[in-house]
């Protein structure tokens, strides 16, 4: 097959690669239906797809990775920066010409008696101002047809690109899958990213973490815009005025159920309509008039499946129904379907589980599913996504939401006091880690603006660039940066605020800050909602006024031991730590003392 473009720079790049690894066969992903078929069906010859019940789940297949390959590796994933100190304190560093030499012996020759599929894709609607290219070469055909659902892919991305050299190179080995010589290698410097012995999605859909938010917040530095790990959603009022809020939870942390959110019936009646933008990833840089602007980098999502169900996430189940591929779930063999923990109370009988070994979901204390599984699917199932999906030029940002995983401490809502204070807001974040990495799960660490795993450069850098984005915005135009957590716990250990659609409740109230609507009281950490503002009719039996009051307490104690845990995490930056959060964390420190 001939190559797709003349670009030099793309065609020497790839026959460099094709000498290194000696593939039999070079394939270019032009993205037409005929090859996808063409693709999904040697999959399935070869065992790495199983084709799911066509009438129940047209276009839906079922894959299953080695069991030593289901989350994303931190301790394996390097920002290979000139420096050290250029990657910064909470990544690991590699020297590149280090790095490059041992992966490429890892590499070398591994695509011998395999083929090379070469996919163009646009990370953004093609040739939006917004947009960016990646070319990834893979020999995993599940790779392929993630891409093709994950991003913009095939012929029309290499007219864009023209004879351009902006383009990321990506390169991905499936090699023995091997987790001693597992690396996920990312080269800012160089817009590069090379991959090898992983088949798992965030280590290997290059266009996602690696170049999306590793690559991609390293030249939004270097560019002036930024890179964020963000849902976008939009909430339209009675008034049919649609508002779009930004928000940054870590993995695992709920922003695919956030982002698909279904109003409270009380809300529904009124007319409040909630729309998805993303669930993941947010690119945002300013526009003509003064504000900030937000894109959607990707084209389907890559979601949790436990606990996603027809109660807590119906849009996400809906999303899932076609065209869909199904990583590390059960196989319900009755039907031929999938089925996972919390889809509903029925497990399967007569099943096989993420492992791949019979399993009988009524009897077995084994789990079906694995906890980090994971659909693929396109974004235009979505039955709440938004009309400005497509938006070249993305949508207005109001608010600016960070959020974690915290049993305790940090209250349902507070709002910072201004742009600086929100930054520092950010910065502070803390969250339990979750499944979606390799490693413990339920530990609390820091994780800045939920960035921590998926910052390119120096976090202390990272932060002066968002001071230095809000030294650019009019006041009355920066979106209002505020703060949740929705996994607040009582003593015995039950989560104290309903969550899911009822979040919906809390962006009220943050949308009436932003617009002004609403008063809130000003305490130590900023401002804090009067609990008779946040709506909780029709919660009843739920949530009572008091355990609300609870919740949006600033418990000053807890507050100064954390302030002790953030001068430790800020000293691990020395005197790059930005002044203004110098002082941001001074001011915190005497106001909880
Ligand atoms: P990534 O795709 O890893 O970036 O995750 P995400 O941030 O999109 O998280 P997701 O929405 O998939 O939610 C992850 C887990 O959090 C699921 O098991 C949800 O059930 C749970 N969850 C989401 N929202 C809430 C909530 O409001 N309250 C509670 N208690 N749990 C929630
Ligand atoms: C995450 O872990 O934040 C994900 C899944 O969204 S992955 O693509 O594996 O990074
Ligand atoms: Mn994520």
């Amino acid at each position: 097959m001939s190559a797709l473009t003349t670009n030099k720079s793309v065609l020497s790049w790839i026959d460099e690669k094709v000498e290194l690894v000696k593939p039999d066969k070079i394939v270019w992903i032009d993205g037409s239906q005929e090859q996808i078929e063409e693709l999904r069906a040697t999959a399935c010859s070869t065992g790495e797809l199983i084709k799911l019940n066509q009438d129940l789940l047209p276009n839906c297949y079922l894959h299953r990775t080695a069991v030593n390959d289901v989350a994303r590796v931190e301790g394996r994933t390097f920002i290979c920066a000139p420096t050290k100190e250029a990657a910064g304190p909470t990544n690991n560093w590699m020297d590149p010409q280090e790095a490059y030499t041992m992966l490429y012996d890892i590499a070398r020759d591994s695509y011998k008696g395999r083929t090379m599929y070469v996919i163009p894709y646009s990370m953004g609607p093609v040739g939006s101002p917004f947009a960016k290219i990646g070319i990834e070469l893979t020999d995993s055909i599940y790779v392929v047809l993630n891409m093709v659902i994950m991003t913009r892919v095939g012929k029309a991305v290499l007219d864009v690109l023209g004879d351009s050299n902006d383009w990321v190179r990506g390169l991905h080995c499936r090699c023995s899958i091997d987790e001693e010589k597992r690396y996920i290698c990312q080269f800012p410097q160089d817009n590069t990213i090379i991959s090898v012995n992983s088949g798992y999605g965030g280590n290997v859909l290059l266009g996602k973490k690696c170049f999306a938010l590793r690559i991609a917040s390293y030249q939004g530095w270097k560019e002036g815009w930024q890179a964020e790990h963000m849902l976008i959603l939009g909430i339209q009022n009675p008034k049919g005025e649609v508002k779009y809020i930004c928000a940054a939870f870590p993995s695992a942390c709920g922003k695919t159920n956030l982002a698909m959110l279904i109003p409270p019936e009380s809300y529904q009646k009124k007319g409040y309509k909630v729309w998805c933008v993303g669930d993941d990833i947010a690119w945002i840089r300013k526009g003509a008039d003064g504000r900030l602007y937000a894109i959607n980098p990707e084209n389907g999502f890559f979601g949790v499946a436990p606990g996603t169900n027809e109660k807590s996430n119906p849009n996400a189940l809906a999303t899932t129904k076609e065209g869909t591929i199904f990583t590390n779930v059960a196989h319900n063999l009755d039907n031929n379907t999938v089925w996972w923990e919390g889809l509903d109370k029925n497990p399967p009988a007569n099943a096989v589980e993420w492992k791949g070994n019979p399993w009988n979901g009524q009897t077995s204390e084994e789990k079906g599913a694995h906890p980090n599984s994971r659909f693929t699917a396109p974004a235009v199932n979505c039955p709440c996504l938004s009309s400005e999906f497509e938006n070249p030029n993305g949508v207005p940002i109001s608010a600016i939401v960070f959020g974690g995983r915290r049993a305790k401490l940090a209250p349902l809502v507070y709002q910072s006091r201004d742009w600086n204070h929100g930054v520092f807001v950010g910065s502070i974040m803390a969250s339990e880690t979750t499944a979606a990495a390799a490693g413990a799960v339920g530990v609390v660490r820091r994780d800045p603006m939920a960035m921590l795993p998926f910052c390119g450069y120096n976090m202390a850098d990272y932060w002066q660039h968002w001071i230095d984005i809000g030294k650019t915005l009019d006041a009355d135009k920066a979106p209002k940066i505020f703060n949740v957590n929705w996994f607040r716990k009582d003593d015995e250990g039950n989560f104290m605020w309903p969550g899911f659609g009822d979040n919906l409740r809390v962006l009220d109230w943050i949308i009436d800050r932003c617009e002004g609507k609403v008063g809130a009281k000003e305490t130590e950490i900023g401002f804090i909602p009067n609990a008779e503002d946040i709506n909780i009719e029709g919660l009843e039996g739920e949530v009572s006024l008091e355990s609300l009051k609870s919740i949006l307490e600033v418990e000053k104690e807890l507050w100064q031991e954390d302030a002790k845990g953030i001068e430790e995490f800020y000293a691990k930056f020395g005197d790059k730590i930005p002044p203004v959060l110098a002082e941001e964390l001074a001011t915190l420190k005497k106001n909880v003392q």
